[in-house]
């Protein structure tokens, strides 16, 4: 109890702009005016106590260069890897290569974050494939610690990708084939499953793994969102949360929807260190299909809270064009980056 207690404590620090938070997170700016001190004044209260922090002031100062990081959470967005494409007879095969290896990325401006990564993007590819596919993933070690790759599915204990089952741990330079079918049709994710696991998930090997429905699903823009967050300074919990890795970065540059077009959203919860996350929607309603594993909604709603590991399909409509915020419903995330706006148009 007493170190949940001194990871809270710490976190608050950070939220009040003490010396050592603000040494390792120079740039949040908190949003709530008046409530807390912006850690780049270095913890000192401005002079109308802050009350000058208005709209304006939301997110950042700066922004992320994606050619920094060699990926761009808006690219990330949209972007489905469906593998090398063959037949086997009536099935279709897909593969993958995946190399394991270090990175330092930028989780926010000038935030630098010595990440573990799948094929140098936090998160990993976004894996597709159709309910029934036959798939293969070629996954080399190239960093300097065992690592795995586990899947979310249903597939063989040797190819479930844990220490001490098929191959376990696969050591530095070693490689193994994960070969299983695609099922259930859903939204699912990997993420490595070596000890600790959750450093290794915390350092950014995780994906997400979209198994369409044999008959597919209605023609949309689809949108996959991974919540995750970095601990930057070794504390066990969280200093920086987003979408996609870099914080504010749908702040900075809103993702553009079409007004009335069906917006799908792969929405996946990969945060380790707090128990739960959230989504919320300003100013409209999703339906909510939780895991993808039905083609009918559960819930009507504008919030939805997940796990760790859960996730779901979100669809929607926007019915005016115009701003529209989305962000963690837990406003402490929402501050440290996990928020962003839909910018939408005709
Ligand atoms: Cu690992």
């Amino acid at each position: 109890m007493a170190k949940l207690w001194t990871h809270k404590l710490s976190r608050r620090k950070l939220l009040a702009g003490a010396p050592v938070a603000a040494a390792s997170i120079p740039i949040l700016c908190p949003v709530r005016t008046g409530t807390a001190v912006p850690p780049h004044t270095g913890g000192h209260v401005p002079s109308d106590g802050g009350a000058h922090m208005g709209a304006a002031h939301l997110g950042a100062v700066g922004s992320v260069d994606p050619r920094v990081n060699g990926f761009d959470p808006h690219e990330i967005l949209r972007d489905f890897d469906r593998g090398t494409v063959s037949r086997a007879g009536d099935r279709t095969v897909r593969e993958w290569e995946i190399v394991a290896e270090r990175a330092e990325i930028e989780v926010a401006p000038g935030v630098k974050f010595a990440a573990w990564t799948y094929n140098r993007r936090v998160p990993g590819p976004t894996l597709r494939a159709r309910e029934g596919d036959r798939l293969r993933i070629n996954i080399i070690n190239a960093a300097d610690h065992p690592h795995t790759m586990h899947f979310h599915g249903i597939h063989p204990a040797a190819h479930d990708g844990v220490p001490g089952l098929g191959p376990g741990n696969l050591e530095p330079g070693q490689s193994f084939t994960y070969e299983f079918d695609a099922e259930p049709f859903g939204f699912h994710h990997y993420h490595c499953h070596s000890t600790p696991l959750a450093d290794h998930i915390a350092k950014g090997l995780y994906g997400a793994f979209v198994i369409d429905p044999k008959q597919g699903r209605p023609e949309a823009d689809e949108l996959v969102m991974v919540m995750n967050g970095f601990d930057t300074n070794f504390d066990r919990s969280n200093e920086v949360y987003a979408v996609n890795t870099v914080a504010f970065a749908y702040l900075n540059e809103p993702i553009r929807v079409k007004r009335g077009e069906l917006v799908r959203i792969y929405l996946l919860n990969i945060l380790e260190f707090d128990p739960l996350n959230s989504f919320h929607i300003h100013a409209n309603f999703f339906d909510y299909h939780p895991t993808g594993t039905s083609l009918e909604p559960t819930e009507l709603t504008d919030t939805i809270s997940l796990a760790q590991g859960q996730r779901g399909i979100l669809e929607l409509r926007f019915p005016f064009t115009g701003r529209y915020m989305f962000h963690a419903h837990v406003s402490e995330f929402a501050e440290l980056g996990w928020m962003g706006f839909f910018e939408v148009v005709d």
